[in-house]
């Protein structure tokens, strides 16, 4: 085979990745797909800029693994005993020390330069339009609208028996999260029992729920349409069964949105239910018990006050 052959078939596999890669990227809704390949459609300059990361690392690790590759096959070959009766007594070559010092630095660098762009845009962001607050809970989520009169609400995951039809199964929700289009989204993620994480891919966030802690990300969601998630810390026995919703509506349609949401929830309060600790540590603040009016749960020291 002639040099140009040879070339050819080492680049073929980078090629037919390449390929693959990006058709599999190009197709369907922010769902994951049977067979699927690669990520989701980016529905955020978030996860626009992921994917480029990621298609850029690509490039680099498969140049490097073909290169390696080669060096190897070209050693085994060339510098076989059989060819080889005579082999060189050369230990140093500053040369070849210093391109490969000089080369792994460069191509970090080069890595490194996108990666930090990334992780400092995807931190926080410092205008924010609105805030939500994001609960988990063994096993659902919570959403929480301060911005807009303070409602909240859980969304459980659709069971299949109760499926109807369109709906994606053990990804659909009975409340989704709704958010507006083109604007810069603050979410601050807790929970209140166990670990829990907020994995949307599409959107490209990820962030850990922790219990008495509040974590901060942000999203803004370039298109209309749904994007589907799940809880990706494993969080007990139900940890597969409380996926996210995310909707994307235009601004005027968010508004109209939270108006209904606003009259919806209001009179509907969190079935979550009250903390353990709370109900253990006031056995005698119930208003039936004469003499006990109050008990608070201070943090560190438990008030009674007796009338
Ligand atoms: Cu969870």
């Amino acid at each position: 085979m002639k040099r140009n052959g040879w070339i050819a078939l080492c680049l073929a596999p980078l090629a037919v990745a390449l390929v693959w890669m990006v058709g599999s990227g190009s197709a369907g809704a922010a769902v994951p797909e049977p067979w699927q390949l690669g990520f989701q459609p980016a529905g955020s300059p978030m996860k626009a800029m992921m994917n480029d990361m990621h298609n850029l690392l690509l490039v680099i690790i498969t140049a490097i693994s073909l290169f390696v590759l080669a060096l190897l096959l070209y050693v085994i070959f060339r510098f076989s005993a059989a060819k080889n009766p005579n082999p060189s007594r050369t230990a140093h070559n500053t040369t070849i020390e210093i391109i490969w010092t000089v080369v792994p630095v460069l191509i970090l660098i080069v890595i490194a330069i996108p990666s930090f762009r990334l992780l400092y845009f995807a931190d926080k962001t410092r205008e924010a339009d609105l805030t939500v607050k994001v609960s988990g809970h063994q096993w659902y989520w919570s959403y929480e609208y301060p911005d807009h009169g303070e409602f909240k609400f859980d969304s459980y995951m659709v069971p299949t028996n109760e499926l109807k039809p369109g709906q994606i199964r053990l990804l659909e929700v009975d409340n989704r999260i709704v958010l507006p289009v083109g604007q810069n989204v603050r979410i601050l993620v807790t929970a209140a029992d166990v670990m829990h994480s907020w994995f949307v891919p599409a959107l490209g966030v990820q962030m850990y729920a922790i219990p008495g802690r509040t974590n901060e990300t942000w999203v803004r969601i370039d298109k209309e349409g749904v994007y589907y998630g799940q809880c990706n810390q494993i969080c007990g026995v139900n940890h597969g069964f409380m996926p996210i919703a995310v909707e994307a509506v235009s601004r005027e349609r968010f508004a109209a949105w939270t108006e209904e949401a606003k009259r919806k929830f209001a009179d509907a309060p969190a079935a979550a239910p009250a903390p353990t600790t709370a109900i253990a540590a006031t056995p005698a603040a119930s208003p039936e018990t004469p003499g006990v009016a109050q008990a608070t749960l201070e943090p560190g020291a438990l008030t009674v006050a007796t009338r």
